[in-house]
Order: C-alpha cells, then sequence, then structure tokens
C-alpha cells in the first residue's frame, strides 16, 4: 500500500472507494480540471458524471479527484462535483498543498490527480490529453507536471495521447527519457487527441485490457513508474491543426501563458469550429473512462 504517514488528515476517500480498495475491485481516477476548465460551464460536470458512469458500466468504480472545504477529495459526490467551475484553481501537483491550507475550491490536473493517487494507492487513470513539452520549447520554458508526476507514479493513465496543441514529437522523447511505456491500443501510432492518424509512433501496443493489465503488473514488479495507454477517438477529427495554430498565436498575442494556455486553446477551439471539438473531447473522454475501467477490472494488482 503506497499510503503514506499522516496522509489521512487532508485526504478523505470516500466510503465507496474505500471499500472498492478492500474488495480488491478495479478504481480509476478522474480529474476535475477538465471538468472546471477544459469545457463551459455546465458542460464539464456533465462530461465528468459521463465518465464515471462509464467507469462504472466497466464493472470498475470511479474516484473523481478535487479539493473541497479543506480536503482533497477521492470520490466526490454529484453534489460536490457540480460545485467545480471556472473559479476553481488549477491544481498541478506544486499546488495541491496550499489549496488544501486555504481551504479553497481546487480541480486538479492529471499532475494533480496521480499524487494523490500516489497517496491513496490508485492505480488506474484516465483524462482527455496529457500535458506535455509546449510547441517553442525553450521559449516559453513551459513543460507540464504531468511528466514527472506520471513517471514517478505507479498508476495506468489512459488518454488519447498528448494534447496536439502541444509539441507531441518532444514530449514523446521525454516520456522515454522519463521511462515511461507509451503504449498504443490497439494501434501502432500515438493518437493526436482529436485524431486518430498522424502521430509518432508508440514503444509498444496492446490488443485486449487482459494485457494492458499484465503489462502493466510487470512493469510496477520492476520498480517502473506510470504507465501511458493512448487510445484512438472512435471519430478522428482530423483538420484541427490550423485552428490550434490560430489559437495559440491569439494566447501569445493576448499574453495568455502558464497554466491559463491549455484553457484558452481548448475554448478557443470550441468556439471556432462549431462545437465540434467539444463534442470529440467530450466522446473521447468518456470512451477512455471506459477503457480505463475495464482494465482495473481486469487487473489483479492491489
Ligand atoms: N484533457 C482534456 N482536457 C483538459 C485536460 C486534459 O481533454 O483540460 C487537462 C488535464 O488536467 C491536464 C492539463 O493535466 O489539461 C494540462 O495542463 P497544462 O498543459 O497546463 O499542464
Ligand atoms: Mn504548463
Amino acid at each position: 500500500m503506497l499510503r503514506a504517514a499522516g496522509v489521512d488528515a487532508v485526504i478523505r476517500v470516500s466510503e465507496e472507494v474505500l471499500e472498492a480498495q478492500r474488495e480488491g475491485r478495479g478504481v480509476v481516477a478522474l480529474e476535475t480540471t477538465l471538468v472546471a476548465h477544459g469545457f463551459p460551464p455546465g458542460d464539464g460536470i456533465e462530461v465528468g458524471l459521463a465518465s464515471e458512469a462509464a467507469v462504472r458500466e466497466s464493472r470498475s468504480v470511479p474516484a473523481t479527484i478535487g479539493v473541497l472545504d479543506g480536503e482533497i477529495v477521492v470520490g466526490l459526490t454529484a453534489a460536490e462535483l457540480a460545485r467545480f467551475d471556472v473559479s476553481a484553481r488549477k491544481l498541478g501537483p506544486r499546488d495541491l498543498a496550499v489549496c488544501v491550507v486555504q481551504k479553497a475550491l481546487g480541480a486538479t490536473t492529471v499532475g494533480g490527480t496521480l499524487a494523490v493517487c500516489n497517496a491513496t494507492g490508485i492505480r488506474f487513470m484516465a483524462t482527455g490529453g496529457l500535458g506535455g513539452v509546449h510547441r517553442g520549447w525553450p521559449t516559453p520554458p513551459d513543460v507540464s507536471a504531468d511528466l514527472r508526476v506520471i513517471a514517478r507514479t505507479q498508476a495506468l493513465v489512459v488518454s488519447s495521447g498528448i494534447k496536439s496543441l502541444l509539441d507531441v514529437p518532444a514530449t514523446i522523447e521525454l516520456l522515454e527519457t522519463l521511462s515511461v511505456p507509451v503504449i498504443g491500443w490497439q494501434t501502432d501510432v500515438l493518437p493526436l487527441f482529436y485524431s486518430a492518424h498522424g502521430g509518432p509512433g508508440v514503444s509498444a501496443r496492446v490488443e485486449s485490457a487482459e494485457e494492458a493489465a499484465r503489462v502493466a503488473q510487470a512493469h510496477w514488479h520492476l520498480h517502473g513508474g506510470g504507465l501511458l495507454i493512448g487510445r484512438p477517438p472512435d471519430e478522428s477529427l482530423d483538420d484541427v491543426e490550423p485552428l490550434i495554430q490560430q489559437a495559440l498565436a491569439d494566447a501569445a498575442e493576448q499574453g495568455v501563458h502558464g497554466q491559463g494556455v491549455t484553457p484558452f486553446v481548448l475554448a478557443y477551439l470550441h468556439r471556432e469550429s462549431d462545437g465540434r471539438t467539444l463534442h470529440a473531447n467530450r466522446e473521447l473522454i468518456v470512451g477512455n473512462a471506459r477503457l480505463a475501467g475495464e482494465i482495473a477490472a481486469v487487473s489483479t494488482v492491489e
């Protein structure tokens, strides 16, 4: 068990999640940054709830994570989740402790969520797209904290690859340096978030949930950390790149930087694509949650 001493004072794990862990059932962590900052108000909550339902359909138990009223909550209720709006702080791993102490509302990123998984022994997570190296590095020198945390956390993350507004090839190289397997779900190329095509090659591919679970178990037996499973979106949107370039140019012009870039770009795309990226993003997140639930359900890791 990876539970750290003294951690209970700041983390509240729901009864349902605790019971699932005791019974050795699959538990899938879900983040709240995409709920609060990845979709327009209201839509994010719906995506969060649909993701939870997809995990349950796969016979696993969802554990949506966020910071509320001075506690890190693992397994938010629907009423608690409904509080996550754009006013929530975006919490990377560096931001968790301050948010708890200051009793602020805080939505966890992939990195923030994985830090909580590490503290509570949760081995599976789903999201839309992993953070990574921003385009143009080293100007700005912006590399998501998602990468460091996935490297050091024994968890399997299902996503549709790395968010395509980033420098995906550079991120893949960094993940190799950090010893994180980047595994294609029934594919040889890493999905490019909205698009199933045109991504860089993966380090390996798996064909089934059982195979993914066995790979993760072997990796952890070897004291490896996180693994990324890239699941292509069911409906591929292949014409978003010109809009991404416009969105990034707009962000730069308006001085948007740091944690603000990803939410700005996603909102720009949702608006300028007439909701096509919003629909695609929702579908891919829910599909990733379903697959993470399937892998967690067949995994025998305690
Ligand atoms: N996937 C989505 N939408 C999102 C994110 C992932 O479909 O909004 C979030 C995750 O919380 C991820 C974060 O950790 O984007 C990355 O933010 P940054 O680039 O600032 O590290
Ligand atoms: Mn960043």
